[in-house]
C-alpha cells in the first residue's frame, strides 16, 4: 500500500479502510507484511476511541441494541465503527446476515462503519484481526467502537481484554446460570445491561434488574468501578442514553484515576504475549523436521515410552 492510500484511511476514506482491513485478514504472507507495514504508521493515529464490548447469548437483542446505540451516537456527533468477534461463524460474513437487517438504518449510515467476522481460523485468530480492525478504524476516525461478541469459546474474554468498557447484555428473568453466561464474565463485566425492558416484560425486568444489583455487589472486583446494572429496550430505544452516559462516566472516573492509560498497557502488554505464543506455534508447525517426528512423539507418548517433557525436548532442540 502506498503512503498516499495512507492518507486516505486517515481522512475517513471507506474504501480505503475497507482495503486495509482486507489486508489484515488475509493469509498471505506479502499481504500480512504490508499489513504489519500500515498498522505501524497507523498506530500513532490510532488509541483516541471509545471501545466498547458487547456480549449475551443469541437472541438477547445485541445487534437491536447496537443498532439503536449506534443511531444514538451518531445523534451524538460520533462516527461509530461496529466489528464482530463471533469464532463459530464458518465463512467469512456468515453471521452478518441476519444482523445486516437489524442494524439496516445504522449500515446505511454515513457515521458507520460495519464489519463482520472475518473467517474462522484465520492465522492469528479472529479476536487478533479484530484487534489489528480496530486500530484501523480509529485510525479512519471513528470515535466508539463497539465490538460484539457471541458467548462461544473465548470470545467474550478476548473481546474483553482489547476494549475499556465491556457489556453483558441479558434478559429478563432467569438467573445467569440460565442464560448461559459464563460464570467469569460476570466478573469481567463492567455493567449488565437488561434488555428488552419493554411491554410485559418491563416488571420483570426491573425484578431482574434488582437481584443483579446485589448479586454483583457480592462479587469481587479489582477495579475503581462498580459495575452497573442498568435496564433498556433496543427495541424502543428506552433508556440508551442512559447505557452512553453510563460509559461517560466511566471514562471520566478511569481518566481521574489514570486507570486508563493503565489498563491499555496492560492489554497491550497481553496482546503482544498472545502473539508471540501464535507465532511460535506457528514456526512449530513450519518446520518440516518437527512435523515429521512429531507423529513418532506423540505415540512414543502415548505408550508411556517417555515422558511428555522428554518429547517436548526433542522438539526444541530442532529449534
Ligand atoms: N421486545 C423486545 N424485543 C427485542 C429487543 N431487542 C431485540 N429484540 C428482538 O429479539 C430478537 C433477537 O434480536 P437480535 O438483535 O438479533 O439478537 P442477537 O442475537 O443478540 O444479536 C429479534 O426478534 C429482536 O427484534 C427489545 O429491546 N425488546
Ligand atoms: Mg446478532
Amino acid at each position: 500500500m502506498t503512503s498516499f492510500d495512507l492518507q486516505e484511511l486517515l481522512s475517513g476514506n471507506r474504501r480505503a479502510l475497507a482495503k486495509a482491513i482486507t489486508l489484515v485478514e488475509s493469509t498471505l504472507d506479502t499481504h500480512r507484511e504490508q499489513a504489519q507495514d500500515i498498522l505501524e504508521q497507523v498506530l500513532p493515529h490510532s488509541g483516541n476511541s471509545i471501545r466498547i464490548g458487547i456480549t449475551g447469548v443469541p437472541g438477547v437483542g445485541k445487534s437491536t441494541f447496537i443498532e439503536a446505540f449506534g443511531l444514538y451516537l451518531i445523534e451524538q456527533g460520533k462516527r461509530v465503527a461496529v466489528l464482530a468477534v463471533d469464532p463459530s461463524s464458518p465463512i467469512a460474513g456468515g453471521s452478518i446476515l441476519g444482523d445486516k437487517t437489524r442494524m439496516e438504518e445504522l449500515s446505511r449510515r454515513e457515521e458507520a462503519f460495519i464489519r463482520p467476522t472475518p473467517a474462522a481460523g484465520a492465522l492469528g485468530g479472529v479476536a487478533q484481526k479484530t484487534r489489528e480492525t480496530m486500530l484501523l478504524c480509529e485510525a479512519a476516525g471513528y470515535d466508539v467502537i463497539l465490538v460484539e461478541t457471541v458467548g462461544v469459546g473465548q470470545s467474550e474474554y478476548q473481546v474483553a481484554g482489547m476494549v475499556d468498557f465491556f457489556m453483558v447484555l441479558m434478559l429478563p428473568g432467569g438467573g445467569d446460570e440460565l442464560q448461559g453466561i459464563k460464570k467469569g464474565i460476570m466478573e469481567l463485566a463492567d455493567a449488565l445491561v437488561i434488555n428488552k425492558a419493554d411491554g410485559d416484560s418491563e416488571k420483570l425486568a426491573t425484578m431482574t434488574q434488582r437481584q443483579y444489583s446485589s448479586a454483583m455487589s457480592l462479587l469481587r472486583h479489582n477495579s475503581f468501578w462498580t459495575p452497573r446494572v442498568m435496564a433498556c429496550s433496543a427495541l424502543t430505544s428506552t433508556n440508551i442514553d442512559t447505557v452512553w452516559d453510563m460509559v461517560l462516566e466511566y471514562y471520566v472516573e478511569a481518566a481521574q484515576r489514570k486507570a486508563f492509560t493503565s489498563k491499555r498497557t496492560r492489554q497491550n502488554l497481553d496482546w503482544m504475549h498472545q502473539l508471540l505464543h501464535e507465532m511460535l506455534l506457528l514456526k512449530l508447525s513450519q518446520n518440516s523436521k518437527i512435523s515429521a517426528m512429531l507423529p513418532a512423539l506423540e505415540q512414543a507418548v502415548e505408550r508411556q515410552e517417555i515422558t511428555a517433557f522428554a518429547a517436548v525436548r526433542q522438539i526444541m532442540d530442532q529449534l
